[in-house]
């Protein structure tokens, strides 16, 4: 498989005002981050607001996105959702539409027993060629570390998105299955732990807006400029707390791309969208930001 490995956006999903997918906004988007020299990009995820949208607009979503990249950096398709049987039809179709690998988050909602879990990521996996990622997020229920050691040892499981916070088991997994288990780290305001705790990329949300200082921070990181890529983060995480302060992080992220060039869009309620006047007070506070 195609080695994934840097920085990642997990993929906004642009929506026009009356919430349709808005084709447009979605290739201006990746113009604009494959610009910025991004390393890959994750689809219809969290941040792509994936559990908010039907089937078929998340197979148009990933089908308008592989023809934007056309091959230019891998794309990862996430394709979790409640039930085996729609994250199969989204499996077999990231496979048709040309990805490079697929992930999940594990069946979610309903407290599922360690053996369902086991058994869904197993038909995922087997029903495919394409390289699996798992994804432990804490939205879905933490996957404990005996639980992730199994999911591990299935065929077709390359590696892992890790967005728990404790990143020692990042280092550890890296002993216990092997150094060429992929691991991304997926809490963007703990990106540099992540990367010394071992991990092989970062996939993040705010790598939408603000991609340059991630790419910076991850050209400082392996080249080994300790001190720089300590300072880059301090920065970067002043911004990321800038960003939760106003909830609806999508909204802010969308915003954010707007005023960078690329319209990105708005969110799908329940998520809501700022009015003009917020998003100009908003960007008044990241450029004063910017200046200290
Ligand atoms: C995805 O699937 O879209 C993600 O990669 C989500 C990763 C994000 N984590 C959560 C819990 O949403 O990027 C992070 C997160 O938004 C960021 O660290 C700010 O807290």
């Amino acid at each position: 498989f195609k080695e994934i490995t840097g920085v990642i956006p997990a993929l906004l999903t642009p929506f026009d005002k009356d919430e349709n997918l808005d084709e447009k906004g979605l290739r201006a988007l990746i113009a604009k981050l494959l610009q910025d020299g991004v390393h890959g990009l994750y689809l219809t995820g969290s941040t792509g607001e994936g559990f908010l949208m039907s089937q078929e607009e998340r197979k148009q979503a990933v089908e308008i996105a592989m023809d934007e990249v056309a091959g230019r950096v891998p794309v990862i398709v996430h394709v979790g959702a409640i039930s085996t049987r729609l994250s199969l039809e989204l499996t077999h179709h990231a496979a048709e539409a040309g990805a490079d690998a697929i992930s999940s988050v594990p069946p979610f909602y309903y407290r599922f027993a360690e053996k369902e879990i086991i058994e869904y990521y197993r038909e995922l996996a087997a029903a495919t060629e394409l390289p699996m990622i798992v994804y432990n997020i804490p939205l879905a229920g933490l996957m404990g570390y005996d639980t992730i050691l199994k999911l591990a040892k299935l065929p077709n499981v390359i590696g892992i998105k890790y967005t728990a916070t404790s990143h020692f088991e990042i280092t550890r997994l890296k002993s216990d299955v092997g150094e060429d288990f992929m691991i991304y780290s997926g809490a963007d305001e703990m990106a540099l732990s992540g990367l010394l705790a071992g991990a092989d990329g970062i996939i993040g949300s705010t790598y939408n807006a603000i991609p340059d200082t991630f790419m910076d921070l991850y050209s400082a990181y392996t080249e080994g400029r300790q001190e720089e890529a300590r300072d880059i983060m301090k920065e970067a995480v002043a911004v990321i707390m800038q960003m939760l302060s106003y909830g609806s992080l999508m909204a802010v992220l969308k915003a954010i791309s707007r005023w960078r060039g690329a319209d990105a869009g708005y969110v799908r309620k329940p998520f809501t969208n700022f009015s003009l006047e917020e998003e100009e007070a908003m960007k008044k506070d990241f450029l004063a930001l910017n200046d200290k």
